[in-house]
């Protein structure tokens, strides 16, 4: 799908995530209530759809249903906001776990992640942050043994539960080898047209960060699943190609995802404080190029067929 020159953009907050540690910034939020106002902050800043991760108080990524069941119900309680479930989790968690959010909650959108992959983000000892817990310090010691695991048995399995749930799945694509094995789950039926596509960048396993590999990519997503793919997203990691790679998205008409998941920085020399600061930067970037945001109804109007098949 390309978007007219003037159509709204939406902007999807990732607030947390699963991999970056807290110790690398105060402002990652790790409490639920902390989620939420975090969330709550990004969407009031202009992001219409937040893409969550659960953790417990100390920060270790958690795969609790009842964590999940109180972000999301908070954000709801304050604000109206298409809710994005990752089931990529963490490293270590389990396929069960990684649906835990989703089973949990039945968002409108959950990540779903297409392929087996290196994902390494703390690769270089030298560089490690100072960490303040064990379980930190465990996440650095697994360093250069990361995979991340989504086999075709799976993908099929998670497809089963987000087609049951009525949940879109955002189909997270790291590598071009990904829009092959998207193209083989429409073929076999596991999916179902439009699609909706995120493109990450810059995970050590998957594509580099360069401008040059979203235009590859989206060049690649076209040829490759035709009428089939819908609405287009970036997600990119670090400063400042979260930024840039936002500044490209929105002039090709892409969707754009920042948020202290992916970048803990505003500018060159200050971390952020919030996730409202990034998105209110991505706000301004579609702005100057005469791009609205999307309202959340907006994007639920571009959600795939299980969303609209839905029965609650
Ligand atoms: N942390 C991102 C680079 C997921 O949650 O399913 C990838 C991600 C995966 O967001
Ligand atoms: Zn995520």
């Amino acid at each position: 799908m390309r978007r007219d020159k003037y159509e709204p953009v939406a902007v999807t907050a990732a607030v947390t995530g699963g991999d970056v540690l807290p110790s690398q910034s105060r402002a990652i939020p790790c409490r639920v209530e902390d989620v939420i106002s975090e969330a709550v902050g990004a969407v009031r800043a202009g992001a219409s759809v937040v893409h969550l991760h659960a953790r417990e108080d100390d920060g270790r990524p958690s795969a609790s249903p009842e964590l999940f069941q109180r972000i999301v119900e908070g954000i709801r309680a304050e604000v109206d906001a298409v809710i994005s479930i990752s089931t990529g989790g963490s490293p270590g968690m389990t396929p069960q776990q990684r649906l835990a959010g989703v089973l949990a909650t039945r968002p409108e959108m959950a990540t779903y992640n297409l392929g087996t992959m290196n994902y390494e983000g703390f690769p270089t000892p030298s560089r490690w942050p100072a960490v303040s817990h064990d379980w930190e310090r465990e996440v650095l010691a697994n360093s250069g043994t990361v995979v991340f695991t989504n086999t075709l048995a799976m993908l099929r399995d998670f497809a089963a539960v987000f087609k049951e749930t009525g949940t879109t799945p955002e189909l997270e694509v790291y590598d071009m080898s990904h829009l092959g094995m998207a193209r083989f789950l429409l073929d076999e039926g596991t999916l179902e047209g439009p699609v909706r596509i995120q493109f990450v960048l810059g995970v050590l396993g998957g594509t580099g960060n360069a401008l040059e590999d979203l235009v590859a990519l989206y060049e690649a997503a076209q040829r490759t699943l035709g009428d089939a793919l819908g609405v287009v997203g970036v997600a990119a990691t670090g400063y400042p190609m979260q930024f840039r790679h936002a500044a490209l998205g929105f002039g090709l008409g892409l969707d754009v995802r920042v948020g202290l998941e992916d970048s803990l920085r505003v500018v060159r020399t200050a971390q952020a404080k919030s996730n409202a600061e990034l998105v209110e930067v991505a706000g301004r970037l579609a702005d100057l190029q005469g791009r609205p945001l999307a309202t959340p109804d907006q994007v639920r109007a571009g959600l795939g067929p299980w969303w609209g098949s839905r029965k609650t």
